[in-house]
């Protein structure tokens, strides 16, 4: 759809004045939420790191296509984001790896779990293996996933998952684990149960992880 490629640009571009006008006009136009986010907001962000690794944009750039990013998920998404289920399906215990401090993905994610009836310990962000150990045996949780967004920052994923098994727990909760730089491959290769290609899959893989 041209308007989600108009805001990819956009926000590319960091217009966020016309990325905000265009995703209001979008959603009163009845375009699906979770498209807008990702077939336009995430695009934009990938772009913003095209532009960055080609060196026309630099940190500043990069923090503030993050902050349109989440003042858009504020005034127009979270809104209209209604939950489809009722009942607790299953808790999550999430975050994003040490030495990582992306969290707009692991955010969206977090809020699409919890939108879908899931409840959601969220740690935050530089997640040292030790913090999600702990975390899965306070709660109790059936599944823990963590994000990636670094291709140096995703081999923590499995310092994690060694962690979990030195603990005891690993046959006791279910790994997923998602990000940028992070494939299906990846995730079998490290021993992790699911992959999350985005953030409705990652609501389908943990739905089947706690079947
Ligand atoms: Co950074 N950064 N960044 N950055 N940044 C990337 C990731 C990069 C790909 C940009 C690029 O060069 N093309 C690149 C990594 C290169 C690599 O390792 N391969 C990069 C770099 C290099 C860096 C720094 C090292 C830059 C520097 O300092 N020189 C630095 C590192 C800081 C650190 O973490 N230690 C850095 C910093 C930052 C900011 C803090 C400024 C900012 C983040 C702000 C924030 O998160 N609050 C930032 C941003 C914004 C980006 C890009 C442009 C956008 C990321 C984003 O928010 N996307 C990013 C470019 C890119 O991703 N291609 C880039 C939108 C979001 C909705 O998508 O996070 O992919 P995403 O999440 C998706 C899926 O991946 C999936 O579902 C989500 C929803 O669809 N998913 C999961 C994510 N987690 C999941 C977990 C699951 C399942 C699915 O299960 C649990």
């Amino acid at each position: 759809r041209g308007v989600y490629a108009e805001i990819s640009r956009r926000l590319a571009d960091l217009d966020a004045g016309t990325v905000e006008r265009l995703v209001s006009e979008a959603l009163e136009a009845g375009c699906d939420v979770v498209e807008v986010v990702e077939e336009g907001l995430r695009k934009g962000m990938v772009e913003v790191g095209v532009r960055f690794e080609r060196g026309e944009y630099f940190l500043p750039e990069l923090v503030e296509a993050g902050d349109i990013f989440n003042s858009v998920m504020e005034k127009y998404v979270l809104p209209r984001l209604k939950g489809s289920r009722a009942g607790v399906r299953g808790r999550v215990v999430i975050g994003t790896v040490r030495g990582d401090i992306h969290d707009i993905g692991k955010n969206l994610v977090a809020t699409m779990l919890r939108v879908n009836g899931f409840e959601v310990v969220d740690l935050g962000v530089d997640v040292p293996p030790e913090r999600f150990v702990e975390a899965v045996e306070k709660y109790g949780a059936e599944v823990v996933g963590m994000s990636a967004l670094l291709t140096t920052t995703m081999l923590e994923m499995r310092n994690v998952i060694d962690a979990l098994k030195a603990a005891g727990l690993r046959d006791k909760v279910k790994v997923i684990v998602g990000g940028a730089p992070v494939t299906e491959e990846i995730a079998r290769e490290i021993g992790a149960d699911a992959y999350g290609r985005d953030a409705v899959d990652a609501v389908e893989k943990c739905a089947k992880l706690v079947e």
